[in-house]
């Protein structure tokens, strides 16, 4: 989709020689990856850290080459997409299932850039449901906890199974529409044992790089 590639490549830009760049995973980020790709052939020097299976294969397949966390010393950049964005710059991610990779590298990166179609710029976050990644043992015991909390969690399917992440784990989709304090939802998520990670990015986001109503691209 245009808008998508348009936002996507814009992002590339703020790659420059010698970084390590956090690559993000998604249909937007796709669009970063084949320009970075496209920069790398024509001489740009750069490593890549992959947020998923998917886009380490699609890293691979642009020519991009890839690091491993033992041989660097720091993320200069990370890039990825989003689900929701709100006014904060504050985030839901992890619809594609890869938000604990995601979040790992997006908390090393010296900067920290998301990419976003104007559809998912809200007011507040909450439309979306949330992701809550859980390790499958006692997933039934976590998943009471997380709906004491009052998120109605549901365990995402796949071909009439439990989902599994590229770390072998459980994501219960949660609803957090009435929260208001999404940075103290987070850290509640989290103290449960058998979480290992959820998809609100708080305070994480440098820039944004998405539409204005004219269709020009801006930063936010
Ligand atoms: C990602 O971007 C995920 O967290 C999220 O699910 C995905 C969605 O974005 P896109 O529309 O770009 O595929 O990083």
């Amino acid at each position: 989709m245009d808008e998508k590639k348009r936002v996507g490549e814009k992002a590339a830009d703020f790659v420059e020689d010698g970084m390590v760049v956090g690559l993000g995973t998604g249909s937007t980020v796709y669009y970063t990856i084949m320009k970075l790709g496209q920069r790398v052939k024509e001489g740009l020097n750069i490593q890549g850290i992959p947020t998923s299976v998917q886009t380490e294969e699609l890293a691979k397949k642009a020519g991009i080459p890839l690091a491993n966390f033992k041989d660097i010393e720091q993320i200069d950049v990370a890039i990825d997409g989003a689900d929701e964005v709100d006014t904060n710059l504050d985030l839901i991610k992890g619809g594609g299932g890869a938000l604990l990779r995601e979040k790992i590298i997006a908390k090393a990166a010296k900067k920290f850039i998301v990419v976003a179609t104007p559809f998912k710029m809200v007011e507040k976050l909450g439309a979306f449901r949330l992701p809550v990644e859980v390790v499958p043992f006692g997933a039934e015991l976590t998943e009471k906890h997380i709906r004491e909390l009052g998120n109605d969690p549901i365990l995402r399917l796949f071909e009439g199974k439990p989902y599994k992440t590229d770390n072998g784990n459980y994501i219960f989709d949660c609803d957090i529409s009435h929260t208001l304090h999404t940075k103290e939802l987070e850290e509640k998520l989290n103290m449960f044992p058998g979480v290992v990670e959820n998809g609100l990015f708080i305070n994480m986001s440098d820039i944004v790089i998405s539409l204005d109503q004219e269709k020009n691209v801006v930063l936010i």
